[in-house]
């Protein structure tokens, strides 16, 4: 008998017949944000982004890789992944029957590290697997949510007032939770006037690893502003400065760049290094992970919420499907596409619904259509790997 808490949904993970995958493509595309993003770690206006295309039997699965062009937010990039993807990962999965997501992962796991890249391949194959069932991933996966409940991640700006008028005009747009980027330089009193304006709803913090251990009071000035969470306070690869940092905040943490895999989700939590965690299915490393992180946190009571890298419409895509899931009980940062890009790179672009929801695609695999000829337009390079 299950008991509360206990994931119980059914997955089908598996595709309709084992897939042999006749071709890998690895293509980029590049898209100019909107407004430049700035976060602790530096400053973004366009972003390059590998897209991941497989075909079996006639049916596609697409995918992204999160991964940027500097080490900035994780140790990978763009061209590590590119690195792995033709010289170690393709190979290993071509030439193969593959029957589920599951399968992916087994066969990527020899290989240390690179979940970004990994995450494309699972994303991919995920999209395929489900689209040969003629069902949408929501469905594979026992999503239970049609539509799911979104916050925006706004970056640093170049004062106090320019930052609360784009705080104010999303909150107008229906956004639930309002995520600040912080740094050293750029909290205290960015947080208080934030708060002033925008005095009862869901606000969190993202430092992206700004500070240290030694910030301890510093950061603990921060419980006055009733926060939902602080993320991502100190090193990336840190657990133990970050539980001995929980103990003396009252604000929860949550953890993101230091959750790699669900095995970390579990140790972060047995140590008390967080009380809420983001899954990044880019992350990571796709569907395996992501599903494992989900049900390690469902099972201990934790809530965890979905996310984001700056995707265009393919990972968004797969971000609302994994969203869908029950323990996705926090707004997720999931925004509308235009948020972000002036054109996205589906036909039917993500928008945000005045009660603060992105609904969630119905149609089979990630439910949205690719508009190819844009897609061609903005194309940089491409490769082939064929079985
Ligand atoms: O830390 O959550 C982060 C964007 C790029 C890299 C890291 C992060 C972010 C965001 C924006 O906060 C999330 C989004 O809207 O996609
Ligand atoms: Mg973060």
């Amino acid at each position: 008998m299950s008991t509360a808490g206990t994931p119980t949904t059914t997955r089908t993970l598996d595709a309709a017949a084992p897939v042999r995958l006749s071709s890998i493509e690895v293509r980029l595309i590049t898209l100019t944000l909107v407004r430049p993003f700035e976060t602790s770690f530096g400053r973004v206006d366009a972003r390059v982004v590998p897209l991941i295309r497989m075909v079996a039997d006639g049916v596609e699965g697409w995918g992204e890789v999160v991964a940027d062009t500097q080490p900035l937010f994780g140790a990978e990039t763009i061209t590590t992944a590119r690195h792995v993807l033709a010289d170690c990962f393709i190979p290993a999965l071509l030439n193969r029957p593959l029957s589920a997501v599951t399968d992916v992962a087994a066969a990527l796991r020899r290989f240390k590290g690179h979940q970004m890249a990994k995450a494309g391949l699972e994303l991919a194959f995920m999209d395929l697997a489900a689209r040969s069932r003629g069902i949408s991933i929501r469905e594979a996966i026992g999503g239970t949510r049609t539509a799911v409940p979104v916050g925006v991640s706004l970056g640093i700006e170049q004062t106090i007032p320019i930052l609360v008028d784009q705080v104010l005009a999303h909150v107008a747009q229906g956004y639930q939770r309002i995520k600040l980027k912080i740094k050293p330089g750029w909290d205290l009193d960015v947080v208080g006037a934030v708060r002033d304006a925008y005095p009862k709803g869901w606000l969190s913090v993202d430092a992206n690893t700004a500070y240290t251990l030694a910030d301890t009071e510093h950061l603990r000035q921060l419980d006055a502003f009733d926060l939902l969470m602080i993320e991502q306070p100190l090193a990336h690869d840190d657990m133990v400065d970050h539980a001995a940092l929980q103990r003396a905040l009252r604000s929860d943490i949550c953890l993101d760049e230091s959750i790699p895999h669900a095995r970390a989700a579990a140790h972060a939590l047995a140590l008390g290094s967080c009380r809420l965690i983001n899954i990044k299915i880019g992350r990571v490393g796709g569907y395996t992970e992501a599903l494992g992180i989900h049900d390690t946190c469902q099972t201990r009571g934790v809530p965890v919420w979905c996310g984001g890298m700056l995707e265009c419409g393919i990972g968004r895509a797969h971000n609302l499907a994994l969203a869908s899931l029950p323990n996705f009980s926090l707004p997720g940062d999931i925004s509308a596409s235009k948020r972000y890009w002036h054109r996205d790179v589906i036909t039917s672009p993500f928008d945000v619904a005045a009660d603060g929801t992105v609904a969630v695609p119905s149609g089979p695999g990630i439910g949205v259509t690719i508009d190819h000829d844009f897609l061609e337009s903005i194309t940089i390079d491409h490769q082939q790997f064929t079985a």
